[in-house]
């Protein structure tokens, strides 16, 4: 057993007196410098006092157990550093478990001595550890008060974390989780504002209606959102009505990455200690939640996405041209639909590989996203064709698209890993959309247009257009 370079100070805390002095004997003889407490209030009192290198209590006492001591202990900024070793007559899981959660350094049974020597030397030296500070204030109320205190804080903690975990049961989405959150938060405490961001997703903010404008630029100050992330309100007129504090802010933080972060514009009496707990226990908390709103908006991101070319998938597709077929109605602006198909594509396979053929259409994928506007919607329709929407495009600029696109692909060399290029060409059919018409009928339409194209030879592009246009 290591020999301490000056005596540790050791507090024994057991209920039992016969137990204590069989103890406090065996660790005088081992170096130590015990005092001894009979309780677990008078263990306390004594510790908070005058903080000792280390206690060692007794798990189970009337009054206050030694989980209870521990925790309090853990809590006061006096004796938050000095270790505790619990004590208990038989081992059993639970007792192990709770130790373990109230912030034991050990957990040893009493009946083993080598155990609490072992657990004694894996904390020392005690020298290296000084404990500074004035002699406690007189105690604010007794020791049953504070510990009733604490555990009141533990236990509102333990409730509040509860509720945010169960955001997490919906099905992942990030609204939901924001709703609840609001909800729960303006239960407990009283703000201007509340704002929650996701990476990549979507920024979420519960405020007055009178004060948006200016809580939606605080929380977007507060949580440097770019101008031109869009912020999701949630107006209540039950949140406060003020003016401007300073905003608390705290991300959520997942192993060395990030889920999020919120933020809190206080009362106009500034934050509370109660804010900050709130705030702190919130981003804490949100961690389970966010992580399976990000889960969900990835799985979801991945099931519109084709893996080869990166582009969006028929499905994606589909559902973001209905979309746009129903806006174009709405404003009376036109809507083409372009469809391509690679020339003789087939060949390419045969004669270079399916892995050569897998690169064409990667290159091609690229092609038609470089020479596609921001706003046109591109996506893989199947095996070798592409779609792509072009939103306020009539025919004549429609066709214009398609001859770019059309020139791009067959000037555009391929390089093989074995050194040779290749070039392929496309066949492109053009369609309007007209008043009325479903996806499926615009695309069955470019889809004839661009067999058309295939008859006439290939890499051309040919149109039909409907009878009646949108405009
Ligand atoms: P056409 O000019 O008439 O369009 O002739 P084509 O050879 O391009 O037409 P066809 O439809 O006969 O052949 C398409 C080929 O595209 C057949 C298929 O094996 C190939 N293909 C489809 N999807 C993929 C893919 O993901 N990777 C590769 N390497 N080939 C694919
Ligand atoms: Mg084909
Ligand atoms: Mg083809």
């Amino acid at each position: 057993m290591r020999r301490f370079a000056r005596m540790a100070r050791l507090l024994l805390v057991d209920d039992s007196a016969s137990v204590r002095s069989v103890l406090a004997s065996r660790l005088r003889e081992k170096g130590f410098e015990v005092e001894e407490a009979k309780d677990g209030a008078l263990g306390a009192e004594l510790a908070l006092a005058r903080p000792p290198d280390v206690v060692v209590t007794d798990l189970w006492m009337p009054g206050i157990s030694g989980v209870q001591l521990c925790r309090l202990l853990r809590s006061e900024v006096r004796t938050r550093d000095v270790p505790v070793i619990l004590v208990t007559g038989e081992s059993d899981r639970r007792s192990r478990f709770w130790a373990r959660c109230a912030g034991a350094a050990a957990y040893v049974t009493k009946t083993d001595s080598t155990g609490l020597m072992a657990a004694l030397a894996a904390l020392g030296p005690f020298a290296a550890r000084a404990h500074s500070g004035t002699p406690a204030a007189t105690a604010r109320g007794t020791i049953h008060e504070r510990l009733s205190s604490r555990l009141d804080a533990a236990l509102f903690e333990s409730v509040v974390a509860g509720e945010v975990r169960a955001l997490a049961q919906g099905d992942g989405e990030a609204e939901l989780v924001f709703r609840g959150l609001a909800r729960l938060a303006s239960e407990i405490a009283g703000y201007r504002w509340l704002a929650l961001q996701i990476p990549r997703g979507q920024a979420f903010l519960h405020a007055h209606p009178e004060t948006r404008v200016a809580c939606e630029a605080e929380a977007r100050a507060a949580l440097r959102l770019e101008s031109e992330r869009e912020v999701f309100t949630l107006l209540d007129d039950r949140t406060l009505f003020g003016r401007t504090a300073e905003p608390l802010v705290a991300e959520v933080r997942v192993g060395p990455g990030t889920a999020g972060a919120i933020a809190l514009g206080p009362s106009e009496r500034g934050a509370s200690i109660e804010d900050r707990q709130l705030v702190s226990i919130l981003a804490n908390e949100l961690r389970g939640p966010l992580r399976v709103v990000a889960l969900v908006e990835d799985a979801r991101r991945l099931a519109m996405i084709d893996p080869l070319t990166g582009l969006w998938n028929r499905r994606a597709f589909s559902d973001a041209m209905d979309r746009e077929i129903h806006r174009a109605e709405r404003h009376s602006h036109a809507l083409s639909v372009l469809m391509l198909d690679v020339d003789h594509f087939k060949n390419v396979n045969d004669s270079y590989g399916h892995e050569a053929g897998d690169l064409v259409l990667r290159g091609i994928a690229a092609t038609v996203q470089r020479i596609a506007r921001r706003s046109d919607l591109v996506g893989r329709w199947g095996g070798e064709e592409f779609v792509v929407g072009l939103g306020h495009a009539a025919e004549a600029g429609a066709r214009v698209a398609a001859e770019r696109l059309r020139k791009a692909i067959r000037e555009t060399p391929f390089a093989l890993p074995d050194g040779q290029t290749l070039h392929v060409t496309a066949s492109i059919g053009v369609s309007l959309a007209g008043r009325g018409e479903s996806l499926d009928v615009v695309l069955a339409r470019a889809d004839q247009a661009m067999y058309l194209a295939k008859s006439r030879g290939r890499d051309r592009v040919e149109t039909t257009r409907p009878s009646e246009n949108i405009p």
